[in-house]
């Protein structure tokens, strides 16, 4: 795959760490004129990225713009395969839906489409996932693990994983996993993770896991709907965060966990979902489809079902539902 020039320039300037490159130096590795490399810095700095020019010396890169632009995920990927192909929008109506309409196109293991908006973003059971225009991540990745179906939903418990490492290592501060998708800090939800299928009777040929995240949100971003079971990662930290380098490292964390998952079994992802989880060894209420069970939850199963000790001593499977923590 072609990496446009624009990435290169931006991974090279920011790689350099405030030192400056020569416009030379520049035109000589990515093999263009130096005239194009001056025309690709001017289209940056449309973007919102800036520069200082020292005389003889080169470039400098002062300031990159807080979006989600992919040169700048790109300059922070640590990946083989995840990210390298980015889909970006400022708007879209989900992620989810044109992440399906290109995996049913072909696209490549690790497709990433992201925006900084989504007009009707969805959770489970067509529930709205609400997000406020350049605050958050929404963003949906193409997984093709080579597995039969059964197998799939398991990797809803690879992506709580992998945002959860990938939060801790960018902010300091490592949420809690409620069952199975859901992300909170003290009690409230930072991130909620959709994990869809498309899939033929004993293949899957692809996961679509959409991600949200509330990252630089501030109270009044939050609807009443919503304001009391919500909090960011800046109401957390008191601090700004760069949304292009957390989802570069969602993406190491979500290749290198599932590589693990598919070729070492769950074992390990499942010993850090525990580990990390804020639904094992609580009394939970489960409400499935059709019951409601109340209950101290002990552990999930290697297919990732949710065991349930009830009050009688028996243990209750839960494949799906809605979970309350009791106090
Ligand atoms: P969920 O069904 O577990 O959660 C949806 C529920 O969460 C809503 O009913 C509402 O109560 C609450 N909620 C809505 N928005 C927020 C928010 N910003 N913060 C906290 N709570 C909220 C969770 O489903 C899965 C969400 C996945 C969202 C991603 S974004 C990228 C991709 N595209 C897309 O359309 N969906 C996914």
């Amino acid at each position: 795959m072609n990496v446009p020039i624009n990435y290169e320039l931006v991974k090279r300037l920011s790689a350099a760490n405030g030192k400056p490159i020569s416009g030379q130096q520049l035109a000589d590795d990515l093999n263009i004129s130096r005239t194009a490399i001056w025309k690709h810095m001017k289209q940056l700095e449309d973007e919102g990225y800036k520069f200082e020019s020292i005389r003889k010396k080169g470039y400098i890169m002062i300031s990159t713009p807080d979006t989600l632009d992919p040169a700048k995920i790109t300059a922070a990927l640590e990946t083989e395969e995840f990210g390298k192909k980015i889909i970006y929008e400022k708007t879209l109506t989900s992620t989810q839906t044109i992440a399906h309409q290109q995996a049913q196109e072909g696209a490549p293991n690790g497709t990433v489409v992201i925006c900084e908006e989504q007009t009707e973003g969805r959770g489970r059971l067509m529930r709205p996932w609400k997000s406020q225009t350049g605050k958050g991540i929404s963003m949906s990745i193409i997984l093709r693990p080579d597995v039969p179906p059964y197998q799939a939903p398991q990797f809803t418990l690879v992506g709580a994983v992998a945002v959860t490492c990938a939060i801790r290592d960018v902010t300091g501060v490592r949420p809690d996993i409620k069952w199975p998708n859901d992300l909170l800090i003290k009690g409230l939800k930072c991130t909620g993770i959709l994990t869809e299928m498309q899939a033929d009777p004993d293949r899957v040929n692809a996961i679509i896991m959409g991600i949200g995240i509330n990252v630089n949100h501030e109270y009044e971003d939050f609807d009443d709907e919503i304001a009391n079971l919500a909090t960011s990662l800046k109401m957390t930290t008191g601090k700004q965060i760069d949304r292009a380098e957390l989802v570069a490292k969602i993406l190491y964390y979500l290749e290198k966990l599932s590589n693990q998952y598919i070729e070492e079994g769950f074992e390990n992802i499942k010993g850090l979902w525990e580990e990390y989880s804020c639904t094992i060894g609580s009394r939970i209420k489960a409400t499935t489809i059709r019951n409601v069970f109340v209950g101290k939850a002990i552990g999930i199963t290697n297919d990732g079902i949710l065991q349930l000790q009830l009050d009688d001593g028996s243990i209750e499977n839960i494949y799906s539902a809605d979970i309350e923590l009791q106090k």
